[in-house]
């Protein structure tokens, strides 16, 4: 078993150093919560046990079109990636598994990654395949689609990748497979919207047909890019097409930054939910279209109102339990500083949800009392639960102040050395 990352004694010491305000905190805020007859300890617990994946390529640099500007000590693999991601999760304790890209993660050896994983405590979340991009040595190129390609040989090569992908997910241990496609078109006349969506579902259905029983397919739809006139799978509506002609394995997921602007985000959710096929979630804040920002940083609300109807959906149904992962990209920050602080957001939403009064709401929903409904969930996100997810942290060993303790132990000082830096220019989310 190999040495966590981040030294015991530098957690130890950094927590002893805030050990004293988070118990005042912590009790101030359960006081306050005891008002309203809700258990502060019960809500801890329910926070702890709540976690979200992390995605691979979200520990490194990020990128756009136009640059990449790559930080110290990025990870040159995915042995490195998990090194960090364990870093992640020994802090934020709030991220237990890592989601996998293939071919950029591609293992020699599933089971060498396997340990590797679990010696740092983590686990393997969806796999996602990729059939955006062109690979070295590649037969069929996907510059006009993959999986909606008009050649035979194109599509058919597109599913031998989806099929790997599940193969090397079962050596790993994940349980989902997540398809998201760049096919459409650049401009009107380009393709035939309804042989392209044929064609698709029809090479989907081969890929559904190899699905394990206990895993779950899920589809992520997303307006525009790659194609910028039309996409296949552009909304949830072509989404929910796709999964209910495909089957009960099949399931949207729902990533924050594939939708318009103004889209109403969390009555999609609440649609999928009610009819069964929300899968789950690649969470990301956006100013204008697919940004990428960190979950949580520019409008934290949106992101509430999402938990809001998973909390909702909860209550009705103890076993929902939809797929949490981050899909951001970091192009201004230190990624593990990013990923911590966004772990942190999704579970800032899911505590706030929690403590909305229910009752009170549907009681002003059904009395037709808009300003008091209103008023009721706004107080859910009005309550600062930071105390709440600090304790969590601290009860499962993690930093009482991740970010603080993470730059106290000069991990990324230490494997800049061991790492060389990667190359700057070109574009890529990786
Ligand atoms: C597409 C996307 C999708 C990919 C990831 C790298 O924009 O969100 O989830 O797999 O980016
Ligand atoms: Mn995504
Ligand atoms: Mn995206």
């Amino acid at each position: 078993m190999t040495a966590l990352p981040i030294a015991a004694d530098v957690i130890a010491r950094e927590n002893e150093a805030r050990a004293k305000h988070l118990a005042t905190d912590y009790a101030a805020l359960g006081e306050r919560l005891a008002r309203r007859g809700v258990d502060i300890a019960a809500i801890t617990k329910k926070v702890s046990a709540y976690t979200v994946a992390v995605p691979s390529w979200g520990v490194g640099t990020g990128g756009t079109r136009f640059a990449r500007f790559p930080g110290k000590g990025e990870p040159r693999g995915i042995f490195e990636k998990l090194d960090d991601c364990g870093v992640t999760q020994q802090l934020g304790r709030a991220t237990p598994r890592v989601s996998l890209h293939i071919p950029w993660d591609k293992p020699k050896d599933p089971a060498e990654l396997k340990a590797k994983a679990e010696s740092l405590g983590l686990g393997f979340d969806a796999m996602n395949s990729n059939t955006f991009q062109d690979q070295l040595n590649q037969q069929c190129s996907y510059k006009y689609g993959s999986l909606s390609h008009t050649s035979t040989q194109t599509r058919s090569q597109a599913v031998e990748h989806n099929l790997e992908c599940i193969d090397i997910g079962k050596a790993i241990g994940s349980k989902a497979l997540t398809v998201w496609i760049g096919d459409g078109s650049n401009f009107p006349g380009q393709t035939n919207f309804t042989r392209q969506f044929e064609r698709y579902l029809e090479a989907m259905r081969q890929i559904y047909a190899q699905v394990p029983d206990d895993w779950a397919l899920f589809i992520e739809h997303k307006m525009y890019e790659p194609a910028f006139y039309s996409t296949v799978i552009q909304d949830w509506g072509s989404n929910y097409l796709a999964v209910t002609s495909l089957g009960p394995k099949a399931k949207c997921l729902v990533d924050l930054g594939h939708h318009a602007p103004n889209a109403n985000i969390e009555m999609i959710v609440a649609r999928l939910i009610q009819f069964g096929r929300l899968g789950g979630f690649h969470f990301n804040d956006s100013k204008y279209g697919d940004d990428d920002l960190d979950t949580g940083s520019i409008d934290p609300f949106r992101l509430f109102l999402v938990f809001n109807e998973l909390v909702d959906a909860e209550l009705r149904d103890p076993a929902f339990h939809p797929a949490h992962m981050l899909d951001q990209s970091h192009n201004v920050t230190d990624p593990i500083e990013s990923l911590i602080r966004s772990a942190n957001e999704v579970r800032r939403a899911y505590a706030q949800a929690l403590l909305v009064d229910r009752k009170a709401l549907e009681g002003f929903q059904d009395a037709n009392d808009p300003l008091m409904a209103s008023e009721v969930l706004k107080d859910g996100f009005r309550i600062d639960v930071e105390p709440i997810l600090a304790e969590a942290r601290r009860q499962a060993g993690g930093a009482i102040d991740p970010i603080a303790t993470y730059r106290a132990s000069g991990y990324r000082a230490r494997v800049a050395e061991a790492r060389p830096a990667s190359g700057g220019s070109g574009s890529g989310i990786v």
